[in-house]
């Protein structure tokens, strides 16, 4: 009863001041106001850059556009281009380093691996090399040919070598990539540890260090069958390679992808796994890039947290920054400080991604590059890349449908309804 009363009391005492208090401003206060606030006012000031999405500087829209220089062999599937580096400027143009499937015909898909062999490719990234390509605008590209190659069996990635990222370091280049020694899904999962090349040049030639460079993990743990796309940033005088693990695909459940931390003070290593791994609790391919002085990561697609944008202060600990719609896929972004070991990163304005299966025939199936802009820059202020909001095309919708036995699941609810 006691307590009754003093809840009671607290409460009153709490209503009476608050009341007294002015409502809550219509005019939205740029800095946190000194009133109480509710958990989502708290969130808004406290978590944000900004307590609007035209003033947070990691919220951001996206917009895509084609690009030129690259024949998909009329998208039959027998091209695939995918999963790009980040883009680098050299010798008076940008660089960019991707995944490059040809052959004779188009992936059979993973759950059919068995009838994968050395000319058909079991998943779309299957029986790939490294290929790279130039251009002086971002838009209109040159393809220059192949930068890593597959090794000779049994050189790890003798079966394909994918998903790759650059590294300058100390005038030299090095090139991260997933190294597959067996076809994608032939042992359960998409398994590969990551090797690297190196080169005095971005137009190389490349040198396989001819051994894994980030080891998968120890039987049981959640990095154990892979370590994907390898991503290299300089951060304090080191190489912090952010990378993505699949992971959970046990009794029935679906894979989990979350993303893992490697700290070497040299490109060749050994790299020292962050004991705080995972880092990021959702996400699919990386990207990441400095920014103030900490840095800032994609989560796309899978997980709670998909479709945010993140920041960690101190390069580890990772806080929802934004909550963005249409992020690329597999972004490989033009980050100018992604090397200079720089305090003050001044994020990003354009990259380069990928889209998948873009004739929506899975019997062609391919993936193709794509450029896309945003402005998560502290030195641009485009504010129509500030939008709330895209309105998808009508039949965009009406193409994500229920299936008949949702359909069938609905109406039994209306009759339930009617029968009771
Ligand atoms: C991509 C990346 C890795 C995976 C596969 C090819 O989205 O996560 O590269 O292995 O899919």
């Amino acid at each position: 009863m006691k307590r009754i009363i003093f809840t009671l009391l607290t409460l009153s005492s709490f209503f009476t001041s608050y009341s007294q208090e002015k409502a809550f401003p219509f005019e939205l206060p740029e800095e946190k106001p000194d009133r109480p606030l509710s958990a989502a006012l708290n969130r808004n000031y406290d978590n944000y850059l900004g307590p609007r999405q035209e003033s947070n500087e990691l919220y951001t829209q996206f917009k895509y556009t084609e690009l030129k220089g690259f024949d998909y062999n009329g998208n039959d599937g027998t091209i695939s281009r995918r999963d790009p580096s980040k883009v680098i400027f050299e010798n008076g143009q940008y660089y960019i380093w991707y995944t490059h499937r040809e052959t004779p015909v188009a992936p059979v898909g993973i759950p059919r691996v068995e009838e994968s062999n050395d000319t058909i490719p079991s998943a779309d990234w299957d029986l790939a090399d490294i290929f790279y390509a130039t251009s002086k605008d971002g838009f209109t590209w040159e393809e220059q040919g192949v930068a890593v190659p597959r090794p000779l069996k049994p050189q790890v990635g003798w079966r394909s070598v994918t998903t790759t990222d650059i590294l300058k370091w100390k005038g030299k280049y090095y090139l991260y990539y997933q190294a597959f020694s067996e076809a994608p899904g032939k042992s359960g999962g998409d398994n590969c540890p990551v090797a690297v090349s190196y080169a005095d040049s971005p137009n190389g030639p490349w040198t396989p260090f001819k051994k894994e460079v980030i080891p998968n993990g120890a039987p049981g743990s959640w990095d154990q069958f892979s370590i994907h796309d390898p991503y290299p940033i300089v951060h304090n005088g080191k190489i912090y390679l952010y990378y993505k693990s699949d992971f959970g695909k046990v009794n029935g459940k679906n894979n989990v992808r979350m993303h893992g931390l490697a700290i070497a003070d040299d490109p060749l290593g050994p790299f020292t796994k962050h004991p705080l791994n995972p880092i990021m609790n959702s996400g699919h391919e990386t990207t990441l890039f400095p920014f103030k002085k900490g840095v800032a990561a994609f989560a796309i697609r899978d997980g709670n947290e998909a479709n945010t944008i993140q920041y960690a202060e101190d390069w580890v600990n990772f806080e929802i920054a934004s909550m963005v719609e249409m992020m690329p896929d597999a972004g490989g972004p033009f980050v100018a400080d992604a090397f200079t070991d720089t305090k003050d990163g001044r994020g990003i304005t354009w990259g380069i991604s990928h889209f998948a299966n873009p004739t929506r025939d899975w019997k062609k199936n391919h993936v193709v590059l794509i450029r896309f802009d945003c402005d998560l820059s502290l030195d641009v202020d485009d504010q129509q890349m500030k939008r709330h909001h895209n309105t998808p095309k009508f039949e965009y919708l009406l193409e994500h449908g229920l299936n008949a036995k949702q359909r069938e699941r609905v109406n039994n609810e209306t009759k339930q309804l009617n029968e009771n």
